[in-house]
């Protein structure tokens, strides 16, 4: 694995704009309700973006990516436009889904981003449909998923592991062990000590990887999309990782304080900073000059957010059936 200190320079941009679109949207939806204008349900990726961007690091922009609810990194990482993204979390005309699907439902096509879900687990049988089409068209693009350690106990995602082992799909499946389903610990739904340990059952291969470092996130994620471009089928990731925010606006912190502050200490964007630096691969001003690039990055899709206008009833048609 090579990246070119511009490369990883553009990843520590990313992983920023991504902290501060996270924020930027609490704090907006946070208005929006004490105003009484109640704008939908938010999940924020705080804390999870090396994970968003180590994977798409890997992947191709004709590879396909199912995301979950708790998606605007990823989409983000994909490179699904940020004016977009954003007028779409506020249900402005102006979003990726013309502002009817809101924060938990941006697609994006020209990137083959095949969108967020409502559903736990929804996804993941989602992702057999693109690899399997991928695969029938003699294309080498591969898919990758990604889901929580919640939804690693559904059974959605034993059929398809079962499945895409079976046929040797090109699937990636990206599991964010966050320690959390809501506000279920992952001992309480899983009584394996690593999700990745379920791979066996399926023989193919179960890989545990440090999901708070962006290097490790990338090297885990080229061997899968190695293994799968190459029609070796598919693998799973487990990254141990941690949100920093509640689970989302309405459910309140429930989490202990020690274990909040000991992952704080884990920060990826803190780390990988440490690591540019120590490796001299940019200086303390490059980094400041990377982090307010994201913010002034960040305001212009805001400003194009606050310009678009609201979608309308009669536009609905355009958007629910294909032509
Ligand atoms: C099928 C289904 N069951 C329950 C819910 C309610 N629900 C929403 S998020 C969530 C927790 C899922 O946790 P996890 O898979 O670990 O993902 P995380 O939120 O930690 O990213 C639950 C139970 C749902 N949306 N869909
Ligand atoms: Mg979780």
């Amino acid at each position: 694995m090579r990246f070119s200190p511009q490369d990883l320079k553009d990843m520590f941009g990313t992983m920023v704009l991504i902290r501060e679109f996270e924020r930027s949207m609490i704090e907006l939806f946070a208005q929006r309700i004490r105003a009484g204008d109640f704008p939908g349900a938010l999940h924020s990726s705080e804390g999870q973006e090396a994970i968003a961007v180590g994977v798409m690091s890997q992947l191709r922009p004709d590879d396909y990516v199912f995301s979950t609810y708790r998606g605007h990194g990823h989409a983000i990482a994909k490179g699904v436009p940020l004016e977009r993204v954003t007028a779409e979390v506020h249900g402005r005309a102006g979003g990726v889904s013309r502002g009817f699907g809101g924060s938990m439902h941006l697609f994006w096509k020209p990137l083959s981003f095949m969108g967020g879900n409502g559903i736990v687990g929804g996804g993941i049988p989602l992702a057999l449909g693109t690899a399997y089409a991928a695969v029938k068209r003699g294309t080498d693009r591969v898919t990758a998923v990604f889901f929580g350690d919640g939804a690693a106990s559904q059974g959605s995602f034993h059929e398809a592991l079962n499945m895409a082992a079976l046929k040797r799909w090109p699937v990636i499946f990206v599991c964010e062990n966050n320690l959390y389903a809501a506000t279920t610990h992952v001992s309480g739904n899983c009584p394996l000590e690593n999700i990745a340990d379920r791979a066996a059952a399926y023989a193919i291969p179960g890989v545990v990887a440090d999901g708070n470092d962006v290097l490790a996130v990338a090297e885990a994620a080229e061997a899968a999309v190695s293994r799968a471009r190459t029609g070796h089928g598919p693998t799973l990731i487990e990254f141990k990782t941690y949100r920093h925010q509640a689970h989302c606006m309405v459910i309140p912190e429930h989490r202990p304080y020690l274990e909040r502050t000991a992952w704080h200490q884990r920060d990826p964007i803190e780390r990988f900073a440490a690591r540019l630096l120590a490796e001299g691969v940019a200086d303390q001003d490059q980094l400041a000059a990377l982090r307010r690039q994201s913010a002034a990055r960040l305001e212009q899709a805001l400003q194009y957010m606050r310009e678009s206008s609201w979608p309308q009833p009669s536009d609905l048609d355009e958007v629910l059936y294909a032509p």
